[in-house]
């Protein structure tokens, strides 16, 4: 069987971490591509180097024409700019929809047959607008946030309970934003969820609030923290793991950005819910129901989002 070609659009901080992963976990032959001269081949040739110490058998290229994502099965898209501090993921719309119109059609006319995966910030909005660009099925395109979000609040959890990670379930849903929902009510440890654990005495509500506060501000922490640009790790990983669910067929369920064709009584937008994603991509909108507060929240953070693919349809209107 021939291996697996993952396309990586963007050669940047988080670019560079697909990669690594990418071939760590021998998920297939890697093509970073970039428009700067000289970067993804420099990373590629990097990590190429370092696959005979870790043991790994995957191809590592860079390049600066679209002709090398030819074929590919994967195609993630980190290409655009990172926030900076001060600056809102809102702030970078105009700049990256650009951007995500030439990667559109660079999937469309080599990789049409791709999983797209989009991490561009504004996330929801970049996955709307590149899924027009590209016209790849919806079901191919989709958005990486709700994955790492979801991480986040896992990891304040676990270290808030002194448990183990892997014994940490959480769900984030809505908009890759401020105003997105944490799900406590769906939050577990072994299966038990957070508000029974409040009323075991593990926790008070008022540390549970501050953990979701914590997990909506999480970008901007680290953002705060790095001055020069944004997370990179934990949202490549995340990523990878979609990638990892598609080209396994794992039928994982995960939360990511879907486009939503009624479900949540939504149409045409882009937005975080969780979904199966298997070999035919995203093969199942998972509908939870949702309480009074959380149902408003969720509306919310739709709101926020919706303005924003209206900015996009506005400022692109042959996307719209
Ligand atoms: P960075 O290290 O700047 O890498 C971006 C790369 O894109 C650079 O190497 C650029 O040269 C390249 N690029 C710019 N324009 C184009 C183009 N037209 N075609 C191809 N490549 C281009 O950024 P990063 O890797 O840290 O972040 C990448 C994106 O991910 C940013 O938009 C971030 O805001 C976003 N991000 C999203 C999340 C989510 O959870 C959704 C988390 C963290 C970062």
């Amino acid at each position: 069987m021939a291996r697996n070609k993952i396309a990586l659009i963007g050669a940047g901080q988080i670019g560079g971490t697909l990669a690594l992963l990418a071939g760590l976990k021998e998920l297939g032959d890697v093509v970073l591509f970039d428009v700067a001269e000289g970067i993804p081949q420099g990373k590629a040739l990097d990590l190429a180097e370092l696959s005979p110490v870790e043991g790994f058998d995957s191809r590592l290229t860079g390049a600066n024409s679209y002709q090398a994502i030819e074929g590919a099965d994967v195609v993630i898209v980190t290409a655009g700019v990172p926030r900076r501090p001060g600056m809102s993921r809102d702030d970078l719309l105009s700049v990256n929809l650009k951007v995500m119109a030439q990667v559109g059609a660079g999937i469309s006319k080599y990789a049409p047959d791709a999983f797209v995966i989009c991490i561009t910030n504004p996330l929801d909005a970049m996955v709307w607008a590149l899924q027009k660009a590209c016209d790849l099925p919806k079901e191919k395109v989709v958005g990486m946030a709700g994955m790492l979000d979801s991480a986040r609040l896992r990891y304040f959890l676990a270290d808030e309970f002194n448990v183990s990670v892997e014994d940490v379930t959480g769900f984030v849903m809505g908009g890759h934003g401020d105003t997105m929902v944490p799900l406590i009510r769906y939050s577990a440890v072994a299966g038990i969820p957070v508000p029974d654990l409040i009323r075991m005495g593990w926790t008070t509500q008022e540390r549970i609030e501050a953990i979701v506060q914590r997990t909506r501000e999480g970008g901007a922490e680290i953002v705060n923290l790095l001055k020069t640009g944004s997370a990179f790790y934990a949202p490549a990983a995340a990523a990878i793991a979609m990638a990892d669910s598609y080209l396994k067929d794992k039928k994982r369920v995960l939360p990511c950005a879907a486009y939503l064709s009624g479900e949540y009584g939504l149409k045409d937008i882009y937005v975080g819910v969780p979904v199966v994603i298997g070999a035919k991509g995203v093969e199942r909108i998972v509908e939870i129901d949702l309480v009074r507060e959380e149902k408003a929240n969720f509306e919310k953070s739709v709101d926020a989002v919706r303005s924003l693919i209206q900015a996009c349809a506005a400022l692109a209107p042959d996307l719209g």
